[in-house]
C-alpha cells in the first residue's frame, strides 16, 4: 500500500458530524498554493517563512458567498511530515466541510489514506515505527490509562533501548567483521569472548522478558478483560450486574444457572474494562457442563485480571491461575470475610466501590508496565522473540568456541529482527499492518 509522497494529499482532520471548526488539512508540494486558491487574507502578506494562521475569506466552488476563514500554513521541512503543510479552518457545518474538500481536490490534491500523513511522518524519519503507533494509541485511547501508556510511548517507550541495544550489536558485528578479514588463526581473545557471551546471552533474556510482556496485548476491543470465575452458585452472575449496572445475567439459587459466558462493558474507578461472568467450576461431565467449562477456560485463560470469586471460606481445588488474580468474597451480608479477600455484597452494595477501585489499580499497574498501547505488542513481540533467540545461538557459539562468521550470521539476524521494531528495518507488510487501522485526516 505505498502511496506517491508526492502527491499533495488532502483529508478532514476535524472529528466527522457537526462541530464549532471544520478543518480540512493539506501536506505536499502544492498544499500552500491549493490553500490559498480562493483565500483572502484580512491582510494581505507575503508567503510566511514560519507557521503561520490567517484570518480571511475564503470563495469556495458551489458555495455562493464567501466563508469566514482561518488558514494555518507550515514550511518544510519542520512540519509533522516535513512537507509544506496547510489546515484550512471554517465554520464546522458538514456540508461546508465538504465543500472546502471539493475544492482542493478540484485543484489537484488527493484524497488521504487513512494514516496517511503520519505515514508520511514516519517515511520521512520523523518518527519511529513504534511512536507511529502511538499516535495511533493517542488517537484510539479509550480510557485514561490507554491514554497514559499511547503517550508515554510518544516520549520514546521501548524504542530508545530498542535502539541502544541495535546499535551496540551493530558495534559487536563491525568488530567481528573486521577480524574476519584477517583472522588465520582462531581468536585468541578468550576472556573478550566471554564477556561477550554473557552479554549476549543476557540481552537475550532481557528481549525474551520483554517479548513474553508484550504478548497477546492486543484485544480487538482494546478493553481490558476481567473475568468472574468461582464454584457455582458463589453469586458471580449477581455481582456481574450489580457491577454493570444492569440486569443481563440470569440469577438463581440453583446452581450451574450460567452456562455461556457473558459480556458487557463496566466503568471502574474511570476506567472501561470488559466484564466477562462464567460458568461455576465444577466438574459435570455431560454435554453442556462440557461445554460450559470451556467456554470459561477459554475466557479465563485471555483474561487480564480474575475475580475469583468465593462465598465459603475453602479455596476450590482449582485454585491455581496464571493469570493475576483478586479474591472476591461474595455475599458479604451473610458471612464476614476471611483475611485475603475483598469483602463486597450484590446484596446492599457493600465493598462494590472498593472493588472496583481495586480492578482499576491492578489494570492500570498491567498497562504501566506494559508501557505500550495495543497493536504495537503483537507486532515486537515476534521480532524480539526471534531476536532474543538469535542472540542466544550467538552467545552459545561463542561459549562452544564456534567460529566468528557463525557469531556474524545470528548477530546479523538479530539487529534485523530489532530494525523491525523501530522501523530501521521496514517491510511492506508491517507499514500495511500499521497504519491501515489510522483514521483519515490522521
Ligand atoms: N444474600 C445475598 N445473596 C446473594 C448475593 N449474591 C448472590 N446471592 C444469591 O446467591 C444465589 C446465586 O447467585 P448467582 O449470581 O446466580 O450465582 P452464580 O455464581 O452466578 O451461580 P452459577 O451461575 O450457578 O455458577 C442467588 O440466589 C443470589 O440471589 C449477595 O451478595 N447476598
Ligand atoms: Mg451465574
Amino acid at each position: 500500500m505505498l502511496f506517491d509522497v508526492a502527491d499533495t494529499i488532502v483529508a478532514v482532520a476535524s472529528p466527522p458530524g457537526p462541530g464549532r471548526r471544520g478543518i480540512v488539512r493539506l501536506s505536499g508540494n502544492d498544499a500552500w498554493t491549493i490553500a490559498l486558491a480562493g483565500f483572502e487574507a484580512h491582510t494581505p502578506q507575503p508567503l510566511p517563512v514560519r507557521a503561520e494562521m490567517r484570518e480571511g475569506r475564503l470563495r469556495v466552488d458551489g458555495v455562493r458567498a464567501t466563508l469566514p476563514a482561518l488558514l494555518a500554513l507550515w514550511p518544510a521541512p519542520r512540519t509533522y511530515t516535513r512537507q509544506p503543510l496547510a489546515e484550512i479552518h471554517v465554520p464546522g457545518a458538514v456540508p461546508l466541510v465538504r465543500q472546502v474538500l471539493a475544492h482542493c481536490l478540484a485543484r489537484g490534491a488527493r484524497h488521504a489514506e487513512p494514516g496517511e500523513f503520519t505515514l508520511r511522518a514516519f517515511l520521512s524519519g520523523r518518527l519511529d515505527l513504534t511512536r507511529a503507533e502511538a499516535v495511533l494509541g493517542v488517537i484510539d485511547a479509550q480510557s485514561p490509562a490507554q491514554l497514559d501508556a499511547a503517550l508515554r510511548q510518544l516520549a520514546g517507550g521501548i524504542a530508545t533501548p530498542i535502539t541502544a541495544l541495535r546499535d551496540h550489536l551493530l558495534d559487536v558485528l563491525a568488530h567481528l567483521e573486521a577480524n574476519l578479514d584477517f583472522s588465520e588463526e582462531p581468536d585468541v581473545d578468550l576472556l573478550g569472548r566471554s564477556a561477550l557471551a554473557d552479554d549476549l546471552a543476557r540481552s537475550s533474556r532481557e528481549l525474551a522478558a520483554l517479548a513474553q510482556r508484550l504478548r497477546g496485548r492486543d484485544r480487538p476491543s482494546g478493553d481490558p478483560k476481567v473475568v468472574l470465575v468461582g464454584p457455582p452458585n458463589t453469586g458471580k452472575s449477581r455481582l456481574f450486574n450489580a457491577l454493570v449496572g444492569d440486569a443481563r445475567a440470569i440469577v438463581s439459587p440453583v446452581a450451574g444457572t450460567t452456562r455461556d459466558y457473558l459480556s458487557a462493558l463496566a466503568d471502574c474507578a474511570g476506567l472501561r474494562v470488559e466484564l466477562i461472568d462464567t460458568a461455576g467450576i465444577e466438574t459435570g461431565d455431560g454435554d453442556i457442563e462440557q461445554q460450559a467449562q470451556s467456554h470459561r477456560s477459554a475466557q479465563a485463560d485471555s483474561a487480564d485480571l480474575l475475580l475469583v470469586c468465593s462465598s465459603v471460606d475453602i479455596d476450590s481445588p482449582h485454585a491455581v491461575f496464571d493469570r493475576p488474580v483478586l479474591r472476591v468474597w461474595t455475599k458479604g451480608d451473610l458471612a464476614p470475610a476471611p483475611p485475603g479477600y475483598l469483602a463486597t455484597s450484590a446484596a446492599t452494595g457493600e465493598g462494590l466501590d472498593a472493588l472496583r477501585g481495586a480492578i482499576a489499580a491492578m489494570i492500570r499497574r498491567q498497562v504501566a508496565e506494559d508501557d505500550l498501547p495495543s497493536g504495537t505488542g503483537p507486532r515486537c513481540s515476534a521480532s524480539l522473540t526471534s531476536a532474543s533467540e538469535a542472540l542466544g545461538s550467538a552467545s552459545q557459539v561463542l561459549t562452544l568456541g564456534g567460529g566468528d562468521e557463525l557469531v556474524a550470521i545470528d548477530l546479523r539476524q538479530a539487529i534485523d529482527e530489532l530494525g523491525k521494531v523501530v522501523g530501521a528495518t521496514v517491510t511492506d507488510d508491517i507499514l500495511d499492518r500499521i497504519f491501515r487501522r489510522f483514521c483519515i485526516g490522521k
